[in-house]
């Protein structure tokens, strides 16, 4: 996969360039529209075959890139590679010009990736320091997940949390455990990755959010060393009680790339500025076999 993760870059910065054009316009369609051809139209330039695994949108009934979708300038051969895309993670953000809105992508070798025709998926991410000195598992009720938590870090455990109803009771629990929960708007991709980043100071991301958001993410954490679990179930959370627990192998098997670029401002990633030398992009690109995590700016020119 060596060859390939600078050209997802490309096909990420091109989706991030067209969304950015809608930033606050309210046309959060129009916005995942313009990303989704560009990324389509940029894979399609990659000397490869790929097939989507996990795409995005119909949750929204988006426009998208859905699975089964065969993309690259190989596309009419038997794919090599699966894909899990999502042109812009953080529409709302997008058209309402607020935080953390990018655009990601994975890349794994043929049938590597999960498949749900699940919209949700209840989520556990930590970084590597906390996975290495807890045993963590999704099937632990919150307060045992805190316990340990605290135990190994040996300080006020901080979680990051989606800002919906469905979780009122896991942040009441969270509160009276003594957590610092950071609640997010959007973008759980992002929340999960900065379990990873010590410099973002949160410990754990728990909740229930998008399942291609959970596929983008395994790759991502697989990529960083750190721990993910995710649980197919519906929006409420009530049948991830009947679906397996996965963890990031399950999710993502074998070698990964992951790729994302900032649309607008976030914990990872700045969004993208206009200059008189054209647009600048922020990017960050990790691949599992290496560990390589690179970040990227580029100037993109008239
Ligand atoms: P979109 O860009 O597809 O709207 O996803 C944003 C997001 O916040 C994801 O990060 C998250 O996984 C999902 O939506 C949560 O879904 P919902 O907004 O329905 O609770």
């Amino acid at each position: 996969l060596k060859n390939l993760h600078l050209d997802l870059v490309r096909v990420t910065e091109g989706a991030a360039i067209a969304a950015s054009k809608w930033v606050g316009s309210g046309e959060k369609e129009l916005a995942d529209k313009f990303a989704t051809e560009a990324m389509r139209k940029r894979l399609n330039r990659m000397d490869f075959s790929a097939i989507v695994s996990i795409g995005e949108g119909v949750k929204d009934n988006s426009f998208g890139i859905f699975r089964g979708e065969k993309l690259g300038i190989l596309r009419d051969k038997e794919e090599d590679f699966c894909l899990a895309i999502d042109p812009i993670e953080g529409t709302t953000p997008t058209s309402k010009g607020g935080y953390e809105a990018m655009s990601v992508i994975a890349l794994g070798k043929k049938n590597a990736f999960y498949q749900t025709d699940q919209f949700y998926m209840h989520k556990l991410a930590a970084g590597e320091e906390l996975a290495q000195a807890a045993r963590l598992s999704l099937s632990d009720p919150v307060h045992t997940t805190i316990e340990k938590a605290k135990i190994a870090l040996q300080k006020q455990v901080t979680v990051c949390v989606l800002d919906r109803d469905r979780h009122d009771e896991l942040v009441a629990t969270l509160r009276e455990m003594g957590c610092r929960v950071f609640l997010i708007s959007d973008c759980d991709v992002s929340g999960c990755i900065s379990t990873c980043m010590p410099e973002s100071g949160i410990d754990l991301y728990m909740g229930i959010g998008g399942a291609p958001e959970a596929v983008i993410t395994a790759a991502a954490l697989k990529c960083m060393g750190g721990f993910f679990q995710a649980q197919a179930c519906d929006r409420s959370g009530q049948a991830g009680a009947i679906a397996d627990i996965l963890g990031i192998e399950r999710l993502v098997s074998g070698p990964t790339i992951f790729a994302a670029t900032g649309i607008t401002d976030g914990k990872l990633l700045k969004g993208v500025r206009y200059t008189s030398k054209g647009p600048v992009t922020h990017s960050l690109t990790m691949r599992s076999e290496s560990g390589t995590i690179r970040k990227i700016e580029t100037i993109h020119g008239n």
